[in-house]
Parts: structure tokens; C-alpha cells; sequence
């Protein structure tokens, strides 16, 4: 059976840099990312979720073991996350999505405000999301990996941003500075990626 794959990040280790360092983004892809896919593989072989796909397993994730929502969700999470952040990034959407998060929240910066609570606000460790359900946008946050996609997830919709704030995603360069590597995490917005998932998911 086909088994899931650590999908390559699309630009080199430092090239978030400094907003976010190299050997984050390097232990981070390769060994926490890495280690989730692994994990998931092991926990499907043998068993008829095999030959499921990753939305199908998250889901319906509430019939599977433990195992499969946290290193599904670690997988599926991580794979967008990467998507929606490059190098030479950051400022403003526009087009569609900028009309949408406008007519939404009132204003580019209310938007930026409120996600950036949510990750601030979000108790150990978790995510925070822009995700459209019922053809709006809503922010929320998740504990640990779980997602909106996932059937046990409080608020359920489609991600179109979301970000880590899990200690291992900044700690190397932040320590306990979590709203600061918040802050930051604008600078590297990729929202043509952001845009693109906004379309498909409306
Ligand atoms: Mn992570």
C-alpha cells in the first residue's frame, strides 16, 4: 500500500531567516514533521485504513486510534503550514481575500490582531487558523494537532492559514517569546498560497 510521504519544503532550511532560523526549520521539518509521518505509517499498516487518504482519515478521525489524529493531524497540519509561509513574503492579501477578511473582520489590521491572539492565547501547545466555512472566514485555534477538518474539531471548516505555535516551532530562537515569533510570522505570510486555498475552499 502506498504509505504517506515527508513532502519537501519548498525553499532551503534559512530561508525564512531571521524571522524564523534554520536550524528551527530544519529539526522542525525533518525531525518533528518527519517523525509524525513516520508514526502515522506505522499506525495504519496492516489495518484497513490503509489506502485512505489524510482527509479521509482526519475526517472521520474520532473512529481511528489516538495515534492516527496525532500524527495525521501533525502531518496534515505541518504540510499546509510550510505552503503558507516563503521567503520574500509577508505584507498584504489582495483581490478576493482581501475583500472577504475586510468585509469579515472590519480591516486588515483587526484580522492580523485577532489571529495573533488566538495563537498568543492558545493554552500549551496548539495552532491557530484562518479556515472558511459556510462560504465565510472565522479564526480558531486547536489544541495539540488536531484541526478543523477533523470531526471532533469544536469549530470544523477548511484551513487556509494556520500556524504552529508549539514550543518546538520557535523556542531555539524565542525561548518563552511566543507573541514576539507571532509577530514575525507576518513578515513570511505567503498569501498567494493563502488566496489559492481561499478559492478552492469557497
Ligand atoms: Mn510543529
Amino acid at each position: 500500500m502506498s504509505k504517506f510521504e515527508l513532502p519537501a519544503l519548498p525553499y532551503d532550511f534559512d530561508a525564512l531567516e531571521p524571522y524564523i532560523d534554520a536550524r528551527t526549520m530544519e529539526i522542525h521539518h525533518g525531525k518533528h514533521h518527519g517523525g509524525y509521518v513516520a508514526k502515522l505509517n506505522a499506525a495504519i499498516e496492516g489495518t484497513d485504513m490503509e489506502g485512505l487518504s489524510l482527509e479521509e482519515l482526519l475526517q472521520n478521525v474520532s473512529k481511528y486510534p489516538v495515534a492516527v489524529r496525532n500524527n495525521g493531524g501533525g502531518h496534515f497540519n505541518h504540510s499546509l503550514f510550510w505552503t503558507v509561509m516563503g521567503p520574500g513574503k509577508g505584507g498584504e492579501p489582495t483581490g478576493e481575500l482581501a475583500d472577504k477578511i475586510n468585509s469579515v473582520f472590519g480591516s486588515f489590521a483587526e484580522f492580523k490582531d485577532k489571529f495573533s491572539n488566538a495563537a498568543a492565547t492558545r493554552f500549551g501547545s496548539g495552532w491557530a487558523w484562518l479556515l472558511v466555512t459556510n462560504d465565510t472566514l472565522v479564526i480558531t485555534s486547536t489544541p495539540n494537532q488536531d484541526n478543523p477538518i477533523m470531526d471532533i474539531a469544536e469549530v470544523k471548516g477548511t484551513p487556509i492559514l494556520g500556524l504552529d505555535v508549539w514550543e518546538h516551532a520557535y523556542y531555539l530562537k524565542y525561548q518563552n517569546r511566543r507573541p514576539e515569533y507571532i509577530s514575525n510570522f507576518w513578515n513570511v505570510v505567503n498569501w498567494d498560497e493563502v488566496a489559492r486555498r481561499f478559492k478552492e475552499a469557497m
